[in-house]
This record gives structure tokens, sequence and C-alpha cells, in this order.
């Protein structure tokens, strides 16, 4: 075994993924705002243990001074959609970004593994700016939809207990069945996403819209049109019991016009 300082090696790709999953969350809060809908669902993130890193180096026949070059997944970034249309949207997303660079990609959905295994990895570069200067490290995303994750994390999980022995036939053959099942919710899904997104932007738009007469009530009270606010609260809490959309937007029309005369007034 080498000695090399562990610590510090891995030191750039934990800020990689920490960045990373900064990035990515923050896309998918930006996106859910301004188009009421996101590929994104979740993003997780890991740097590989030590033990993995020398067992793929072991296994692809990398040196222990190529591991920068020759591990391509040490930062690794996981993010899970709802339909596999979103899979393509978000690598679109990602192949338009300026702060990192697709090196190449591995379509594990069109060709999908003996295992089963299904995901897109996309391998890219990432510049991360340590206190030695800029640093390019390698780092792989996996994009997934929650049925193939909730798959691959069962499958992946069974890998502890059978290492190095072989999985037992009876074990494969049901997980490949349980691969198709995952790959056929996958499908039914995507014939009613439609319907499932309409209703998700439909409660995003909602719950903005709450936001927005929320927010504005308080900028009332900040131009000491207290009386108004309290008027204009009042009419939140009924139309929000009633649940009535089209109410709740004439309210906000009727609010954004009272705070401009609350402007005008102030001047
Ligand atoms: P929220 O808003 O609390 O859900 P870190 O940000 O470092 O604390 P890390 O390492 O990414 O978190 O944690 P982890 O455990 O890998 O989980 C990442 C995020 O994915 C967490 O949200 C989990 O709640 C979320 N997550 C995990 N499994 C699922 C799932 O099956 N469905 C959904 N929708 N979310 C899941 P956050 O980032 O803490 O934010
Ligand atoms: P960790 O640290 O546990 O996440 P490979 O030889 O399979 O390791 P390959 O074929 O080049 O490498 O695949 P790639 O693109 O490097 O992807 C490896 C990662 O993809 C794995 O990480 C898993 O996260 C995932 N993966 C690949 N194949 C399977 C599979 O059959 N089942 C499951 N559950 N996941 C898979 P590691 O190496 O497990 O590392």
């Amino acid at each position: 075994m080498d000695g090399r300082d562990w610590k510090k090696f891995l030191f750039p790709y934990e800020q990689t993924v920490e960045e990373l999953k900064i990035k990515f969350k923050t896309l998918r809060a930006e996106l859910k705002n301004r188009e009421e809908y996101s590929p994104i669902e979740f993003v997780t993130g890991r740097v590989k243990k030590i033990s993995s890193i020398l067992d793929k180096a072991k296994k692809l026949n990398v040196s222990m001074d190529d591991l920068e070059t020759g591990i391509e997944d040490i930062a690794g970034i996981r993010i899970m959609c709802q339909f596999v249309e979103d899979i393509e949207t978000l690598r679109e997303l990602i192949h338009q970004r300026k702060d990192m660079k697709v090196l190449y990609e591995k379509d594990y959905i069109a060709n999908k593994k003996e295992s089963g295994y299904r995901s897109f990895h996309m391998i890219i570069e990432y510049p991360v700016q340590t206190s030695l200067g800029m640093k390019k490290v390698l780092g792989e995303i996996q994009l997934r939809t929650l049925a193939m994750n909730f798959w691959a994390t069962i499958e992946h999980s069974l890998n502890y207990k059978y290492k190095e022995s072989m999985l037992p036939e009876e074990v494969r053959t049901r997980l490949s069945r349980a691969a198709e099942a995952a790959y056929l919710l996958d499908q039914e899904m995507s014939n009613i996403r439609g319907e499932i997104v309409e209703a998700q932007k439909l409660f995003e738009d909602n719950s903005n819209l709450v936001t927005v007469i929320l927010n504005c009530i308080q900028v009332l009270y900040f131009y000491h049109r207290v009386r108004e606010a309290v008027q204009f609260q009042m009419r939140f809490n009924e139309i929000f019991e009633k649940d009535d959309t089209r109410a709740m937007r004439e309210l906000q029309e009727e609010i954004q016009e009272a705070i401009k005369r609350a402007k005008k007034g102030a001047r």
C-alpha cells in the first residue's frame, strides 16, 4: 500500500461533491419556481470509499499514481428524476453548463447492464478552486428515474453479501425480473406523464401564489397600510379555506394594485 495522505487526496473530491450537490439542488428549486416543474426529484452525492477506490484500481489495473485519471467516479453525484423523459432534459441542461465539461457518456438505459442495471452516466471534468489553486477533477453524474434507483439501491446492497462469491441463480433471476418490472413501471408512468405533470404544476402554482400574497401583505404593513393589510389577510384566510384558485388570483391582482397605490402615496 502506498503511503499517500488520503485525506489530502480526497479533499478536492469532497469539495466537488458538495459544490455539485448545491448546484443541482439550486437548479431544482429555480426550475420549480420558474417553470413549476423540475426534471430533478432529488440529488445525492458521495465520495468513493477508499476501499472501493482500491478495489476498482485493482480491477481496472490502474496504478496508484494514476488514480486521478484512471478512476472517474471518485466524486459521484446521483440525480433522481420522476420520468425517463426528464433524463434527456437534464442531460441537455448539463451539456449547456459552463461550469463543467462533459467528457463522455455511458447510456445504460438504451443498453442495460447484464445485471439489469439501468441509468445514464456522464463523466465530467470539474474545475475546483482549492487553496493551492484551480484543480480539474473527474466526476461521474448518474441520472436515473425513481424506479431505476429503487432497483439499483436494493441490488447494490446485495453486493455486500455476495462480494466474492456469485449471486445465487434464483436471486439473479428474480432481480432480473424485478428490473423488467421497474422498466415497465417507468413506461406506464410515462404514459400518464402529462396528467401528473399538470397536477404538480397546479400545486406549485398555487403554493407560489400563496407565497406572493403573503409577501405582499407584509409589504403593505411596511408602508403602514395596516387596515388594508388586515382586510387582505382576512380575505386571504377565507379564500384559502375555500380553496378557490380563481379568487386567489384576483386577490393577488388587487393586492398588487394596493401596493402600487401605497408606493405612490409614500413618494
Ligand atoms: P430535504 O429538503 O431535507 O429533503 P446533505 O445535503 O449533505 O445533508 P446528502 O448527503 O445529499 O445530504 O444526503 P442524502 O441522505 O444522500 O439525501 C439527499 C437528499 O435526498 C435528502 O434531502 C433526502 O431527503 C433526499 N432523499 C433521499 N431519498 C429520497 C427519496 O426517496 N425521495 C425524495 N424525494 N427525496 C429523497 P435534503 O438534501 O436533505 O433536502
Ligand atoms: P460505489 O462507490 O459503491 O458507488 P464497474 O466496473 O461496473 O464499477 P463501469 O462498468 O465502468 O464500472 O460502470 P461505471 O459507469 O463506472 O459505473 C459504476 C457505478 O455505476 C457503480 O459504482 C454503481 O453506482 C453503478 N452501477 C454500475 N453497474 C451497476 C449494477 O449492476 N448494479 C448497481 N446497483 N449499480 C451499478 P460502484 O463501483 O458500485 O461504486
